[in-house]
């Protein structure tokens, strides 16, 4: 997978250089590239932002550096013959809400360009243009405000680039974790199992894997429950593996 971000602070996004997703790099699973959205500017000062039409507060960034930058992007990029055409995603609090099933949807792209925003947002007529050449997808994190999207991308790039085929090394380990299945994760436990008074859960212990299986389901059900009842209101008991089993 290809993946170019455009941004006014390339610094931010040097974390992408360590852990797994610096190791996919390396291992050429991942090409990722940072642009600086200045190198696209061809005034003296560099200049990316200027005063909203119909006033208001902030600052709105301007087209031309981004439709040079994104021109910049597709020139380089070679697609293979029949691939599909790049997608731009767009960070922003106003974009559609960024998912596991929308993570694993990426993941499946040959080509992913982020356009950061920093400011009030990008002209309007940038998304416009873009689909001319782009997918476009405004994604949004969740319903807070970030300064920028440098952050958004960082967070979008790790969840999605763990699903490329290859990246994490062990896959069944992407299989049981927190909304994989639309439930939160079980609670895990290591050595010693015994520690400061608290115990680990005797069932842990037992050798017995079904009944470890069915806590660990049950586990599963309590903690969404408690802490994110919203997902068990589009929960699909029915969807599951082994739900045609008698219990
Ligand atoms: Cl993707 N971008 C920005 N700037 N703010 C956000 C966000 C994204 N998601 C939540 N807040």
């Amino acid at each position: 997978m290809r993946i170019d971000v455009v941004s006014i602070f390339p610094e931010y996004l040097q974390p992408l250089t360590l852990s797994l997703i610096g190791k996919a790099r390396q291992d050429g699973l991942l090409s990722l590239d940072v642009h600086d959205l200045r190198d696209f500017t061809t005034d003296r000062h560099r200049t990316v932002d200027d005063t909203p039409y119909g006033g208001g507060a902030g600052m709105v960034m301007k087209p031309e550096p981004w439709a040079q930058a994104l021109e910049s992007v597709l020139d380089a990029a070679e697609p293979a013959e029949g691939a599909r055409r790049p997608l731009l995603i767009v960070p922003s609090p106003a974009g559609a809400r960024f998912t596991q099933a929308m993570a694993y949807e990426l993941a499946e792209e040959d080509h992913l360009v982020f356009a950061c925003g920093r400011y009030e947002g990008i002209d309007e007529r940038v998304l416009d243009w873009s689909r001319e050449h782009f997918d476009v997808r405004p994604v949004s994190l969740g319903d807070y405000v970030l300064n920028g999207g440098e952050v958004a991308v960082m967070a979008m790039v790790e969840a999605i680039g763990r699903l490329v085929p290859g990246v994490v090394g062990n896959a069944e380990s992407l299989v049981e974790e927190s909304h994989s299945d639309g439930l939160l994760e079980y609670p895990v436990y290591t050595k010693p199992s015994a520690w400061r008074g608290h115990e680990v859960p005797e069932v842990l212990l037992s050798g017995n894997h079904g009944k470890i299986a069915r806590w660990r389901r049950h586990q599963q059900f309590e903690r969404t429950a408690a802490r994110r009842p919203d997902l068990l209101e589009d929960f699909d008991a029915g969807s599951l593996p082994g739900a045609d089993r008698e219990a």
